[in-house]
């Protein structure tokens, strides 16, 4: 897979490959507006660590095809060998410039055990074949990030860093994007951090990722039969709001069966729970009395209370009929507005045991539209 950024520096690689080099992998413009290729080792992991080859290297070289004289090893090495720019490296088969400034991110391919993500520095020696994934030897540049392949990863490609940052959210922003060939996944690292974390899987082959100027990432797919070598787009879509469930109203006091006189003050109290929200707190609640004054009757009039807490309530009641009831009632609201009422018991005058029927309060779930009691 080669990719160019414009044809004319295609035709310019074209020219310093010679056309007799079957390792090129890739080459890419960099803002310094040299030409860099990545070209592997061609099964000999020697070449890798020879300056007399091109092979197993990272090479740069100008726009016209000339090896520019800054190069790292332009003084040792001769002839076309002078474009080495980094070297130690088995098949560097994709790499990324970060569009925001100078990081260049190298994605090695491993053979016994270890994918590679490698910092691009001039003159580095990235260790094949003395070395592979992470190394303390002081000769050599040890991986950014490296996986092991076994158990079904078997290629790192990729890779794209998250840039322009203009349509995933903002923690996505300088994430690099790097994909395994075997394993078809997508996963991201964190360059701040180097934290690894999957991103995409079932993707059949992935070969290539790019972020394009909108923002959304792209990648290449091998594929197998009708869906062979596509290149599909992922976009950020917004998650939709978390299906809302209604709270649970608790009325703890009175307790059921509470018998009152006339001028005794009855406290109510209660609690409420929402599968959303938690315990919720004493705000949330709204407490509301109605007096009836008679069962048979029905409602007679509301009566403010004497105190209000919140989340407890307290009620004289001054009614004392053989037959009347005082209802109180809560409603608990959540974060959501929605809202659930919970009746307490009927109160029954003493020597009078509440309604029967009623121990469980009369429990109705309300619309969002629902405010308050
Ligand atoms: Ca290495
Ligand atoms: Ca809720």
């Amino acid at each position: 897979m080669s990719r160019f950024p414009q044809r004319d520096d295609h035709l310019r690689a074209r020219q310093f490959e010679q056309r007799d080099q079957p390792q090129w992998r890739s080459a890419k413009l960099r803002a310094d507006g040299k030409l860099y290729a990545g070209v592997g080792e061609n099964a000999n992991g020697a070449n890798a660590q020879s300056l007399n080859t091109v092979l197993g290297k990272m090479l740069r070289i100008n726009s016209d095809g000339t090896i520019p004289s800054d190069n790292p090893f332009f003084n040792e090495a001769t002839g076309r060998n002078r474009a080495i720019w980094a070297l130690g490296l088995r098949n560097p088969f994709t790499f990324a410039f970060n569009p925001e400034g100078n990081q260049m991110l190298i994605n090695d391919v491993g053979q016994n055990t270890w994918e590679e993500i490698n910092d691009g520095i001039s003159g580095a020696n990235y260790g094949w074949p003395d070395t592979e994934g992470a190394t303390s030897d002081p000769r050599f540049q040890s991986p950014r990030y490296a996986y092991d392949h076994s158990g079904g990863p078997c290629a790192i490609t990729g890779g794209a860093f998250y840039s322009p940052a203009i349509q995933f959210p903002s923690g996505y922003e300088q994430d690099y994007f790097f994909a395994d060939y075997c394993a078809g996944w997508i996963h991201k690292l964190d360059l701040s951090t180097n934290a690894v974390a999957g991103f995409a899987s079932g993707i059949s082959f992935p070969v290539d990722l790019k972020v394009g100027d909108d923002g959304r990432l792209y990648y290449l797919a091998r594929g197998t039969g009708a869906s062979t070598g596509v290149v599909y787009r992922v976009e950020w879509v917004a998650a939709p709001p978390p299906t809302n469930q209604s709270p649970t109203a608790t009325i703890t006091e009175p307790a059921a069966g509470t018998l009152y006189s006339g001028g005794d003050v009855i406290t109510y109290a209660g609690t409420g729970t929402d599968p959303e929200d938690g315990t919720l707190p004493a705000g949330a609640f709204t407490w509301s009395v109605d007096f009836y004054h008679s069962t048979n009757s029905g409602h007679c009039y509301a009566r403010a209370p004497v105190h209000s807490f919140d989340d407890r309530l307290a009620q004289r009641l001054v009614h004392d009929s053989d037959d009347g009831r005082d209802l109180g009632r809560r409603v608990v609201s959540d974060s959501f507005d929605r809202s659930r009422l919970r009746r307490a018991d009927p109160l029954g005058r003493e020597g009078h045991p509440s309604a029967q029927g009623s121990t469980d309060g009369d429990d109705q779930s309300r619309s969002p539209d629902d405010q308050g009691g």
